[in-house]
């Protein structure tokens, strides 16, 4: 008998070897199309003049500086900021189509060094410091996390409310983009809209 059991054992072992094989490639498969999905990348870009609620200081306006998406956003020079003036903000209600990590990308005009930052909030996160870059009297994009050592903004699927509190007055903001593909670089104006 035991001379028989081992080409049983043999064609056994095939078929299960077969079966992993079936198996792992169907886990190739998925990661490979998870992976793609993560690498594509939910982007929701929204302009900034579309807020559910503006406080001034903060303000819509049109007034003069050319190239931006429609109206936008702006804390006039002189308004005041904080300590002396705590007021001025915008919040945006974002509906995400799907769990991600983002990037937050934000199309800025600043008039100089004390006139180029946000206070930002995620819901009820603790706010984090937006901005500061060198590139002034120009629209351009600037994005938070700006390090690789910060993590980006972790989203459930869902209603989450962004607020851009005033931090510096001279400052004008024009779209606002979230973007799960961390290698996307918004370069001009972007179409609004949720898109992978
Ligand atoms: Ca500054
Ligand atoms: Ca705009």
């Amino acid at each position: 008998m035991l001379p028989r059991s081992l080409p049983i054992a043999e064609h056994h072992k095939k078929k299960y070897n077969a079966r992993m094989k079936k198996i792992c490639l169907f886990y190739a498969v998925c990661a490979w199309g998870a992976y793609t999905t993560q690498a594509a990348g939910v982007k929701i870009c929204f302009e900034a003049e579309s807020s559910s609620s503006l406080e001034a200081p903060m303000i819509v306006a049109t007034n003069g500086v050319p190239g931006a998406s429609g109206a936008y956003l702006e804390i006039p020079e002189g308004a005041g900021n904080p300590p002396k003036l705590m007021a001025g903000k915008a919040s945006f209600s974002v509906d995400v189509p799907e769990d991600g990590l983002f990037t937050l990308w934000c199309r800025v005009w600043w008039e100089g060094e004390c006139s180029n930052s946000f206070t930002i909030n995620v819901d009820d996160t603790p706010g984090f410091l937006f901005g500061e870059d060198a590139t002034y009297k120009v629209w351009h994009w600037v994005k938070y996390p700006v390090s690789r050592t910060v993590s980006p903004i972790k989203l459930a699927k869902g209603k989450h409310l962004l607020t851009f509190h005033n931090r510096e007055d001279g400052v004008r903001l024009d779209q606002i983009l979230l973007s799960a593909d961390k290698r996307f670089v918004p370069v001009d104006i972007e179409t609004p809209g949720t898109r992978q």
